[in-house]
């Protein structure tokens, strides 16, 4: 509680002045708090609830913004039209961090301070202040009734901003960055997504240091200036809240194109980054054109201004942001040539270039009533970026890189401390609930990715017309308005006059449903069962679950491993018929939503193999009673080729969950040659796609294994991943071998499925082949590196050698940094790749390369890569002596002082700490070790207990460091 609460719960005496505003006169408090107390609360991390949300009780018209860019300080001016919700006598609240007041006008009249309000109420003093103000708020106690003007004047400081939040410099340019609550840091206002208003804003700065000056909407006016400066006024037509704002002044240059929508107008693109950079900005501007097409296409959706702009810095805390016409981006996700980004950096600039620009109408046109609604926007926008990805490559391997991602990232989040539903019920800090896109161990995957499968769902369960006829709705209902993830449900339910059961449980039930399933074959009575039960884990917070509504996609094979028509499906006492209009349906959804039920297909006259959750069809963990053999029937016959490729993952799943209890009992490790055969004849297969065969032939991540044991043992799991490896790589070493020569090309770097399929299979290949660690395939590995003429093959050359130490592996490392060194973002690869070796002692390496001269803690993109690349390695981070989480440890608390938001993303690779007891293990091997290793269980604990009794500990740190601790 704050000194102005208990003013307002207490006795106050107001008088009304000529203008008819509230005067405070008098308060008086009822139950003071001790001085100490009321300081001590002040900075108390607050946990914000769903449940409190309530209306404002002031809305913004109009906010007229003009900022004085300075070397040592900023001025914002604000002048905002406020009107209230209902007249009445409320107080207004704004919001404000890290401001230096210098004035409040209310209707052109400056306010004064109300000094120490609780002081002057105790005595009971008359009082003739006009505003209070807090570490974290200004408050007008008795504004006019009706329509008032504010205006407010405050200082900043963007060249001391590290937060990298509100308006701070990147590489001398200034920039803001304000979703989801970084508007406070510029001005005081009311900072929530629900206060939707029209801006004008005026830039002032030294036009040599500044020749650019940009903001959202259409320049209206620019000119010169006494002194050297100039000015800029900009105006967005389009009402928006705050955390969409944007400011860019800077030495930019661009690269100008034009789109003409499908109604005909044109609308001039600009891609702004330092001059240098310009002609690495092709591919994002094709992407950007793609994506334009692509939503007018699919979802009738066109551009609504005439300009719009995307600024590329080196400097930002995620991956891009969508400003209104002003998008923001990380360097990393625009910036790409042949020579200097990878297939996978290609294809992260496309995707979120087109999730950007989709948020114009998903997130923008109609955005979030409060920050819980977040995945209304960020889940919606990721759907759409997943399919116009799709739709730009392969459909298949998108959806098996976007179900690995979720797996690796989002089930562990899901099943840990940090568990939450996709529309969280508290949070301490919003910015602990987005996805960091293209972080090495992100876990706050939730809201995002998993938001993303249950718009999924409704996709599955409509079919894509039906789909459309709810976003049509959707837009229909709610275009300029702020709203919740229940008007996207009801949109989408009464344009199709669906039924949903309680499919909104996926949006309040945290937890990944574990779905069991047993199949059993009547040859007489010709039917085939399918019997499913459901479970969802307790999650903190929410111990006991209801069954959710999972709609599970399934097919039958037959025993030549066709689809099997299906008639009809006997399931909750109805026969249901599949086929539709006579034409026979080889696919059908299965609609779970009890505990424990069963589903008939009838006229089956056959033994079938059913292929289950096809394409993945919802966000849970399946477990059948499929044998291997069934598994490998999958993998070779399937028609879906998500299931393939999974036939092929639940196999090496078993494989390795077996031979990690193997080696945890000193068994020796045996390859099963079935498996070896499995895998040469997807290999061998040349009707397969080759970047499937690559998806295919890579093993489960070694966090994915570790995630399904009930205890964690990250030593075993390596070993056993890199021993499955080496054996493949050595019995399929002809077949690989064949693969790395057939699959090169001398032609010129084109960014296309065919060729990128091409580089991810020779490249896998020869990572297989490297492995083994003979010195004519290093050989091979380094001639690869050496004549590479793009980032994908050289990369992927260099990191093929680098899985073995040694001389070669030391050489071609400064190799690589000598060519370069001068490109910021190669580098962050080259820092990445070393921070994720598996050498053992490998944080000694890594502690060094701290003090590298191209490494600075102030840049995110180089935290990400050293220490997110460094947590990603079980071997190193989870080394038994401590020495991994010690250095993190460390890191997080000097990183929090710097950019509180990135040392959370980093405290989090602590999250699933209790996964990691060794005291359950085989009980003799402990009994030694133990007097040499303290558990990892208690190593971590120790350091996440220092993190939050670290002095002055941000609230995005505490609130990740205390909920792992509580869990
Ligand atoms: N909406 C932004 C993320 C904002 C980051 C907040 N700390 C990017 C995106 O998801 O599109
Ligand atoms: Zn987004």
């Amino acid at each position: 509680m704050h000194a102005y609460d208990l003013i307002l719960h207490s006795l106050t005496f107001f008088q009304r002045d000529k203008q008819g505003r509230r005067r405070l006169i008098c308060a008086v408090a009822t139950e003071p708090l001790p001085k100490q107390v009321e300081e001590s609360n002040m900075d108390t991390p607050k946990e914000i609830f769903l449940k409190d949300y309530k209306l404002p009780d002031y809305y913004f018209d109009s906010v007229d913004l003009s900022f004085l860019l300075g070397e040592e300080k900023t001025i914002v001016s604000s002048k905002i039209t406020v009107f209230p919700r209902v007249d009445g006598s409320s107080p207004l609240v704004l919001d404000g961090a890290d401001l230096k007041l210098l004035s409040v006008k209310v209707n052109g009249e400056e306010l004064k301070e109300v000094l120490n309000m609780l002081y002057l109420s105790l005595l009971c003093i008359s009082l003739n202040g006009d505003y209070h103000l807090d570490s974290r708020h200004l408050t007008i106690p008795s504004p006019p009734s009706g329509t008032f003007t504010l205006e407010i004047v405050t200082e900043i400081y963007p060249q001391k901003n590290t937060s990298l939040e509100g308006l701070y410099k990147s590489s001398g340019n200034f920039c803001t960055q304000c979703e989801a609550e970084g508007f406070r840091k510029i001005t005081f206002y009311q900072d929530r997504p629900d206060i939707m208003a029209k801006y004008t804003v005026r830039i002032e700065a030294d036009k040599s240091l500044y020749p650019v000056l940009l903001s959202n909407g259409n320049l209206l006016g620019q000119g010169d200036l006494e002194g050297g400066k100039h000015y800029a006024l900009w105006e967005d037509p389009f009402k928006k809240p705050c955390y969409l704002f944007a400011l860019v002044a800077g030495q930019l240059e661009s690269r100008d194109d034009t789109f003409v929508t499908c109604s005909g107008r044109n609308v001039s693109l600009r891609i702004w980054t330092p001059a240098q950079d310009v002609h690495k900005t092709a591919h994002a501007m094709y992407s950007l054109k793609a994506a334009m097409k692509w939503d007018e296409d699919v979802f009738g959706l066109e551009y609504d201004l005439d300009l719009f702009n995307i600024v590329a810095v080196p400097d930002f805390n995620m991956g891009a942001m969508e400003n209104k016409s002003l998008n923001i981006f990380n360097s990393k996700l625009v910036l790409a040539s042949p020579e200097t980004a990878s297939d996978a950096d290609y294809a992260a600039i496309l995707g979120v270039i087109g999730h950007e620009y989709f948020h114009n109408w998903t997130g923008n046109r109609v955005t979030c009533r409060d920050w819980f609604q977040l995945s209304l926007k960020e889940g919606l926008t990721v759907f759409r970026d997943q399919e116009f990805s799709s739709d730009m490559g392969s459909r298949t391997v998108k959806r098996i890189a976007d179900v690995s991602r979720l797996r690796i990232s989002q089930f562990p989040q899901d099943a840990g401390p940090m568990a939450h539903p996709v529309r969280p019920h508290s949070y301490i800090k919003m910015d602990n609930f987005y996805t960091g896109k293209f972080l090495l161990c992100d876990i706050f995957m939730t809201v995002y990715e998993k938001g993303a499968e249950v718009v999924r769902m409704y996709k599955t369960l409509l079919g894509s017309q039906g789909f459309r006829k709810g976003m049509d709705l959707y837009f229909k209902r709610h275009d300029g308005q702020a709203v919740t993830c229940e008007d996207f449900f009801a949109a989408m339910r009464d344009a199709n006059d669906a039924d949903f059961a309680n499919f909104l449980q996926w949006y309040s039930q945290a937890g990944t449903p574990l779905v069991k399933v047993t199949s059993s074959y009547d040859a007489a009575a010709h039917t085939f069962t399918l019997k499913f039960s459901q479970e969802v884990p307790p999650t903190p917070g929410q111990p006991v679950k209801e069954p959710m509504f999972i709609p599970v996609v399934s097919g039958l094979l037959d025993p030549s491993g066709k689809d099997m028509p299906l008639s009809s499906v006997y399931h909750d006492g109805a026969l249901r018929s599949i086929a539709s209009n006579s034409e026979p349906a080889y696919s059908t959804i299965l609609r779970l939503t009890k505990k424990e039920e069963e589903f008939v297909f009838t006229d089956i006259h056959e033994r079938p193999v059913p292929s289950l959750l096809r394409g993945f069809s919802a966000p849970i963990r399946l477990e059948s009673d499929l044998s291997d053999s069934d598994l490998f029937f999958l993998l070779a016959h399937d028609s879906d080729d998500f299931n393939r490729w999974e036939a092929g993952q639940v196999l090496a799943r078993k494989l390795m969950l077996s031979l990690v209890v193997d080696f945890q009992q000193g068994k020796p490790l045996v390859l099963k040659p079935k498996f070896v055969q499995g895998l040469r004849r997807i290999l061998c297969d040349s009707s397969l796609d080759k970047e499937f065969i690559a998806k295919a032939i890579t093993l489960p991540g070694e966090g994915e294994i570790m995630d399904m044991m009930e205890v964690a043992d990250p030593d075993a799991v390596h070993a056993v991943r890199s021993f499955i490896r080496k054996q493949l790589a050595s019995e399929l070493k002809a077949d690989f071998l064949s693969l790395v020569e057939n699959n090169r090309s001398s032609e010129e770097y084109v960014f296309n499925h065919p060729n990128m399929a091409r580089r991810a299979l020779k490249n896998i290949a020869l990572a297989y082949l490297a492995s083994l660690e003979d010195q004519e395939l290093t050989e091979l590995a380094l001639h690869e590196y050496k004549t590479a003429t793009n980032m994908t093959e050289q990369f992927a050359a260099l990191a093929a050698i680098a899985q073995n130490p040694g001389k070669i592996h030391d050489e071609v490392l400064a190799d690589f940094y000598t060519k370069w060194r001068d490109d910021f973002l190669v580098v962050n690869k080259w820092f990445a790749l070393q921070a994720m070796s598996d050498v053992p002692g490998n944080v000694e390496n890594v502690r060094n390369l701290l003090s590298h001269p191209a490494y600075d803690l102030r840049n995110p993109n180089k935290v990400y890569s050293l220490i997110g690349g460094f947590c990603s390695s079980p071997v190193n981070f989870h080394a038994k002596d401590g020495s991994g989480y010690k250095f993190l440890g460390e890191i997080v608390v000097q990183l929090d002082k710097i950019n509180p938001q990135v040392a959370s993303r980093m405290v989090s690779a602590f999250s699933r700490w209790r996964r990691y007891d060794e005291t359950r293990q085989n009980l003799a091997k402990i009994c030694s070790l133990v007097n040499l290793y303290p558990n990892r269980h208690g190593l971590m604990q120790a350091q996440l207990e220092m993190i939050v009794s670290a002095n002055g500990l941000s609230e995005n740190v505490f609130e990740i460091a205390s909920k792992c601790l509580a869990a």
